[in-house]
């Protein structure tokens, strides 16, 4: 989907939120001096979504052309710009995301379905990359608990693995084999439930554009940015730690838990530091990415060096 301020709002409404616009969204953010100040922005592509002050920071959010036009997508190419130019043959529409696994209740939910289980709020996160950048950006979502929570998970479903769309029709790079395809991520159970964890709609109160994850994401945000899975299309509940594609590829440096650990090197690169995207000084990487007041408990006892 591409942002223009000369389009008409069918131009560039996916037909889901076109349909569901009614009960789900309002032409709310119209007057907001962001919003309208953003050339990159049309109006007819908002999201309703409540500011959670819980989750505001006092750095400033990364602007949207970089949010948009810097991004690591390896469906759509390896550069970083790649994504931005290619993602416009996703198609995000009758979208579905089965969820099944140990369950008592599997289903398959559309988008709309997905919007209307709980209230989205835009929560401000850090993003860090394991490739030593970082952005701060304005999500629209909700707790992915309120999704799990629907189809009743069973005792023994520990963990939670994400797979990604794998089209070779849509996604120019798949053929190119540098992961092994889909994109599959995961999580412990107790991660996947914590509160900060999002499922993720939209980003700067729009709908996540294609290369940012569209129609639906995860975003983890004490972890390395790969382990926040993109266009989703299943979520399964499994009692064995699932494999990954970044840990396929690279078990040495690339670990299930990723967490964001200033103490622990990648083995070809530092992580003590960070370039927030727009920077030119790097800054301190903090522990979980500055998110450790709330999530360091769920390792307490594990050494962080070995399970990184
Ligand atoms: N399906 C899929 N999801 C993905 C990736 C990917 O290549 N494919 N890249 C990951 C990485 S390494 C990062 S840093 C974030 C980037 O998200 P952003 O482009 O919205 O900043 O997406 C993650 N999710
Ligand atoms: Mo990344």
């Amino acid at each position: 989907m591409r942002y223009r301020n000369d389009l008409s709002e069918n131009d560039v409404t996916p037909e889901w939120l076109w349909r569901s616009r009614r009960a789900f969204l309002r032409d709310a953010l119209l007057a907001t001096a962001a919003w309208a100040a953003s050339p990159l922005v049309t109006r007819a592509a908002g999201l309703a979504a409540a500011p959670n002050p819980a989750f505001r920071l006092a750095e400033e959010p990364t602007p949207l052309d970089k949010v948009t036009g810097y991004n690591n997508f390896y469906e759509f190419g390896t550069d970083k710009e790649e994504p931005a130019r290619q993602a416009g043959s996703l198609r995000t529409r009758l979208w579905t995301v089965t969820v099944d696994g140990e369950v008592n209740k599997p289903r398959t939910f559309d988008i709309d379905d997905i919007l209307r289980l709980a209230p989205l709020e835009e929560r401000i996160y850090r993003l860090r990359c394991v490739e030593a950048w970082s952005m701060v950006i304005p999500w629209v979502g909700f707790p992915l608990a309120a999704l799990l929570k629907q189809v009743e998970p069973r005792g023994n479903a520990r963990f939670v693995q994400f797979v990604s769309l794998a089209d070779r029709q849509q996604m120019p790079d798949l053929g190119r084999g540098v992961l092994d395809w889909p994109y599959r991520e995961g999580l412990r159970m107790d991660e996947a439930l914590h509160p900060l964890t999002l499922l993720t709609v939209g980003l700067y109160g729009q709908v996540l554009p294609n290369q940012n994850g569209a129609p639906v994401r995860i975003v983890v945000p004490w972890k390395y940015g790969f382990k926040s899975a993109k266009s989703i299309v299943a979520i399964r509940l499994v009692e064995a730690m699932p494999a990954t594609s970044w840990n396929q590829a690279a078990p040495r440096e690339y670990g299930f838990y990723a967490n964001v650990n200033p103490a622990v090197d990648h083995p070809r690169w530092s992580q003590a530091r960070e370039r927030r995207i727009g920077d030119f000084f790097k800054r301190p990487t903090l522990p979980f990415n500055g998110y450790g007041e709330q999530v360091a408990s769920l390792y307490a006892g594990m050494d962080l060096a070995r399970h990184f």
